[in-house]
């Protein structure tokens, strides 16, 4: 958990004044928001958070953060989020956190994204991850067919109490054990088309700067 918190202390400090910032969800995206609500109150920072998730959003309430929704902002200037796996042609998987719609939507609004990880989520291919996809419920048991008759070993994201997760959005989530994934762009294409998906957990070809919490140090790639 040091190592989350280091990178996400430190990304705090691309956020300047004036700036409309798009605030992660997960783990580390959560030390990011808290250093930020520190620096609003002892450094007078002043900026508006566009949030990506109803926890973050409940965090930056207690700290007081001024937030917009996505549809109140021309854009989002920066936005600093999380990641379950950044591979080595930064491509990325997310969703870990079942925050991966509203996300990617922020993203997608975005001028700069910044991904925010420990050096555990750094790999050579996508894949070991498991891949999140939320689908509405209505023919979520079809969608589920067709992704084991593709031999993606699907499984619905559960509740302790065995129950089917929500989200936000009150859409279930199916993660995908996919195994080491050689073709993501042609993968996205696949799961873009399927009726019934809302959004799924690949983000390819959208980070501009990923920071990298190490045990000496956060390294920071420019892509
Ligand atoms: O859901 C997400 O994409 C979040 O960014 C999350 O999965 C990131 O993981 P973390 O909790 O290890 O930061």
């Amino acid at each position: 958990m040091e190592l989350k918190k280091a990178v996400g202390i430190k990304a705090a400090d691309y956020i300047e004044n004036g700036m409309v910032v798009g605030l992660g969800t997960g783990s580390t995206a959560y030390y990011f928001v808290e250093e930020v609500g520190r620096r609003m109150k002892e450094e007078g920072l002043d900026i508006v958070g566009v949030t990506t998730s109803i926890r973050t959003k409940e965090q930056a309430e207690r700290l007081q953060i001024p937030l917009k929704s996505v549809d109140e902002v021309e854009y989002i200037d920066m936005t600093i989020d999380g990641a379950d796996e950044i591979s080595d042609d930064f491509h990325g998987i997310k969703g870990g956190g079942a925050a991966h719609l509203y996300e990617k939507i922020v993203a997608n609004n975005s001028k700069k994204i910044i991904w925010i990880v420990d050096e555990s989520k750094m790999v050579q291919k996508l894949g070991a991850f498991p891949l999140p996809i939320e689908v509405v419920k209505y023919g979520s048991q079809q969608l589920f067919k067709r992704f084991e008759e593709k031999g993606y070993q699907p499984s619905f994201r559960k509740n302790e109490d065995d129950t089917l997760y929500l989200t936000d959005e009150q859409n279930y989530i199916i993660d995908l054990h996919l195994g080491q994934i050689d073709y993501p762009i042609e993968l996205e294409k696949e799961l873009d088309k399927m009726t019934g998906v809302v959004e799924h957990g690949l983000f390819l070809n959208c980070v501009d700067t990923v920071l990298i919490g190490t045990s000496e140090e956060v390294i920071v790639k420019e892509v």
